[in-house]
């Protein structure tokens, strides 16, 4: 039986790949930080699982980690731990450089000083964020409508592993060291590291501040709450422009209920977005091969934050969302990526993978998600919710 030990157990990614690796027949090594609040939601079908340990590490602690890779003699090694927000990491850079960029140097060299070092796959989650401003081009030819109206061909932006990173944030500065690392211990000294950089990938168990749960959570909780007050999500009422929330005053008379506006920032900004589902079998696949090597991991597919809201809105019968978002300076970046593509041909010719759910099932998946939770969010009474901080 195989030992995998994954550090960042606990967030979106950690939680499919112990689903999977579980699947698989492996046992698995979660490595959680310490907490004052239980942070097992995601891994809790797993706790009781035999195959399943749970054990406590902080990655910025060099002797913590090697500590664990000694103990558990792991055949590979996932690390998925990060301050992984970019908005985050500008408020926040040295922690996020000491855990996202310090914390995989800590395993690289664990793994180095340990007697196994040859014996261990390490994964290493890199990120698209590294990218930042760059892409390539390349001619592409259009279909048979646009070749009717003489349009043969069109330059497409993408990226993929030739593309040069221009880094834009202290997050995506942190991944490009640890990327760098993961390569320079690769060449250096024979470890088998692979760096998976991965295009956003989402789903039901992401973080409620990444745009795209922030705006299925969001719908799904306004409309729960309205739904309790007996209010028709399709027709609200006058917006209170000092509060930037509705204020119902309608037939039902429900008086000074608030049902604050969602507070969002750049809207044009496209991302390639798949299922993460998805993304950790490729993760998993990059340690099946016989030699290390780097893949991206994408769709291939753009959207802007504009038509996730679309999507999203409109699957609970919204098509007018604007009356709902409120543009919010506070959650525009000091620096933004703009515009992220990517090109997995290699991924699909060397790992045989390719993405399963496209982007309009990951929308209405998740929009169901945060629908079927059927909570009633006390927090929607008040107009302190979206808190620039944690968006
Ligand atoms: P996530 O949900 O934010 O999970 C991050 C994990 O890291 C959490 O388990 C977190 O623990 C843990 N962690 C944070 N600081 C730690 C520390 N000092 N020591 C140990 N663990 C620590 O991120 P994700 O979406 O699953 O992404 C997984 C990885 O892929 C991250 O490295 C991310 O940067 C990278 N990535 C993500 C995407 C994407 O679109 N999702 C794309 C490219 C790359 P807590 O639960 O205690 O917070
Ligand atoms: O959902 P986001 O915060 O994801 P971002 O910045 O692309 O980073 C995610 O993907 C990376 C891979 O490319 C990962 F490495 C990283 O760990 C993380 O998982 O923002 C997406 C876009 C940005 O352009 C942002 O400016 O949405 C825009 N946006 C607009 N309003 C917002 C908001 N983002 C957040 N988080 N909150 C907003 O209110």
């Amino acid at each position: 039986m195989k030992t995998a030990i994954i550090f960042g157990v606990t967030g979106q990614d950690g939680s499919y790949l112990t689903d999977l690796l579980i699947e698989k027949g492996y046992n698995v090594v979660g490595v959680a930080r310490r907490s004052s609040v239980d942070t097992t939601e995601r891994i809790g079908s797993q706790l009781q699982n035999n195959n399943f340990t749970l054990i406590e590490g902080d990655i910025t602690d060099a002797f913590c980690v090697s500590d664990i890779i000694n103990k558990h003699d792991p055949d590979e090694v996932y690390n998925l731990a990060a301050q992984s927000h970019v908005g985050t990491s500008f408020k926040q850079p040295t922690l996020t450089w000491d855990v996202t960029g310090g914390g995989c140097l800590n395993i690289l060299e664990a793994i180095r000083l340990s007697p196994r070092k040859s014996e261990i796959k390490f994964y290493q989650a890199s990120s698209s964020e590294m990218f930042g401003k760059n892409y390539s081009v390349r001619e592409v030819h259009m279909g048979v409508s646009e070749a009717l109206l003489g349009i043969d061909t069109e330059i497409q932006k993408f990226q993929d592993e030739d593309t040069p990173f221009i880094p834009q944030s202290p997050y995506a500065v942190a991944k490009l060291a640890a990327h760098h690392l993961a390569k320079i211990y690769r060449e250096s000294y024979e470890m088998f590291t692979c760096n998976g950089i991965l295009f956003n990938h989402e789903s039901e168990r992401r973080g409620e501040n990444f745009v795209t749960r922030k705006i299925t959570k969001y719908i799904a909780t306004l409309k729960a709450a309205m739904e309790g007050e007996r209010v028709d999500f399709s027709d609200v009422w006058e917006l209170d422009e000092e509060t930037l929330a509705w204020t119902p005053e309608g037939p039902q008379g429900h008086g000074e209920t608030l049902y604050p506006k969602l507070r969002l920032g750049n809207l044009e900004a496209k991302r390639d977005w798949g299922h993460a589902k998805d993304y950790v079998r490729a993760m998993w696949l990059m340690l099946q091969q016989d030699d290390p090597d780097d893949f991206v991991v994408a769709t291939g597919e753009a959207h802007s934050v504009k038509e996730f809201l679309e999507i999203a809105f409109r699957h609970v019968g919204v098509t007018d969302w604007s009356k709902y978002v409120f543009i919010d300076p506070e959650f525009f970046r000091p620096a933004e990526v703009d515009y992220l593509l990517g090109d997995a041909t290699k991924a699909y010719n060397s790992l045989e993978w390719k993405p399963e759910i496209r982007f309009e099932q990951l929308v209405t998946g998740m929009m169901d998600g945060d629908l079927n939770e059927k909570l009633f969010r006390p927090h929607l009474q008040t107009v302190s919710d979206g808190c620039p901080e944690e968006g």
